[in-house]
């Protein structure tokens, strides 16, 4: 199963009370006030670490609870600060306050932290009140209780290239086809229900991360089939390949289907660099009629097929190099991406 959005609890600690002491010792009878201030409480933290790739363990467990500050203790003493509990994350997982809708922070690469509630200030000790004219204070203060947030935990798969087609156009068939990832498929349309992805290699250990969304048809972006949601998956991606079956009926207005969802998402996601893959070339024989497609925007339209091989590796080669391009162009902008 892949996990991509998730809602958990978070509590910081309550800080420690303040505590009410009196200085007594074998040579002190009648001593000051000596009660310590409590310990602070420990703060919720989340950390992106890149052995993980899904926010699974969230699912089973919705409450998260930093220790609270010990209480403070006589002779000045403070009491001890409760443990921070550090939750950890993924890379790339985006934080939202869900009762406000306020965006709390993400977490893009290893190590990056993110205080999500923290723990609360300890109270202060009868010592603290202590006065000229008020020598014997009795006051002490409780701990500050920690924060408690419901927040969003919302993966968003850093893919370099995505693929977009209509169901049934052979998506997954393609991933499983150039990387280890073991997509179902089937021949009726709607078989994916949650993006994949895939780690695709290609010689001297270059590689390029691949994902395969669910389809999506014409009227997606009204909610038709699956709607256009999953198209979040590949918003950050460095460039998209529209695949069109070679046996479609009308390849040229598949294509343009295609980009019309996808610029009534987004027009950021339908500008990205792309590519167009007639697919099932296996089906077309020898001639090449499907190729014809007028698409002057992509930088290139690339014959197909998952079960011949037949253009794979230059698609690959292809997309290696516009993918490189893009990071090059980016580089002094956004950090290199974690890759899986
Ligand atoms: N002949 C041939 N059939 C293919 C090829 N690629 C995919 N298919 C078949 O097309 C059908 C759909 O393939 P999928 O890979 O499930 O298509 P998809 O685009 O992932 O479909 P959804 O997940 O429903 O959106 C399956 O029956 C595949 O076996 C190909 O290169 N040649
Ligand atoms: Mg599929």
């Amino acid at each position: 199963m892949f996990v991509d959005k998730v809602t958990v609890k978070v509590y910081g600690g309550p800080g420690g009370a303040g505590a009410e002491a009196f200085l007594r010792d074998a040579n002190t009878r009648m001593g000051g006030p000596s009660g310590g201030t409590g310990g602070k409480g420990g703060s919720v933290i989340l950390r992106a670490d890149a052995q993980l790739s899904t926010l699974l363990d969230y699912r089973y467990q919705e409450h998260h609870k930093a220790e609270r500050g010990y209480h403070g203790e006589g002779q000045n003493k403070t009491g001890r600060s409760g443990e921070d509990l550090v939750l950890k994350v993924p890379p790339g997982t985006v934080v939202t306050d869900e009762d406000t809708g306020e965006r709390v922070g993400e977490l893009m690469q290893e190590g990056d932290e993110l205080v999500v509630a923290r723990g609360g200030r300890g109270g202060r000790g009868n010592a603290a009140f202590a006065t000229p004219t008020h020598r014997s204070p009795r006051e002490w203060e409780p701990g500050e209780q920690g924060e408690e947030r419901r927040i969003t935990l919302e993966l968003k798969l850093i893919a370099d290239v995505g693929l977009v087609g209509f169901p049934n156009a052979g998506k997954s068939t393609l991933l499983a086809a150039v990387s280890a990832a073991r997509p179902k498929v089937a021949d009726y349309p709607f078989t994916t229900l949650q993006p994949n992805l895939g780690v695709v290699g290609l010689s001297d250990a270059r590689s390029f991360v691949l994902a395969d969304i669910p389809g999506i048809i014409e009227g997606a972006h009204e909610g038709k089939g699956l709607g256009l949601q999953f198209l979040r998956h590949i918003e950050r991606t460095r460039t998209l390949a529209f695949l069109v079956p070679a046996d479609a009926e009308d390849p040229e207005a598949v294509y343009r289907t295609l980009r019309g969802e996808l610029e009534a998402y987004s027009g950021e996601l339908a500008g990205k660099p792309h590519c167009v893959l007639i697919t099932k070339a296996d089906l077309l024989g020898e001639g090449d009629a499907a190729a014809a497609l007028d698409a002057p925007e992509a930088w290139g339209v690339i014959v197909v097929s998952s079960v011949s091989g037949r253009g794979i590796q230059e698609w690959k080669e292809e997309t290696w190099r516009r993918v490189r391009e893009e990071v090059r162009t980016e580089a002094g902008g956004e950090p290199e991406p974690w890759r899986p």
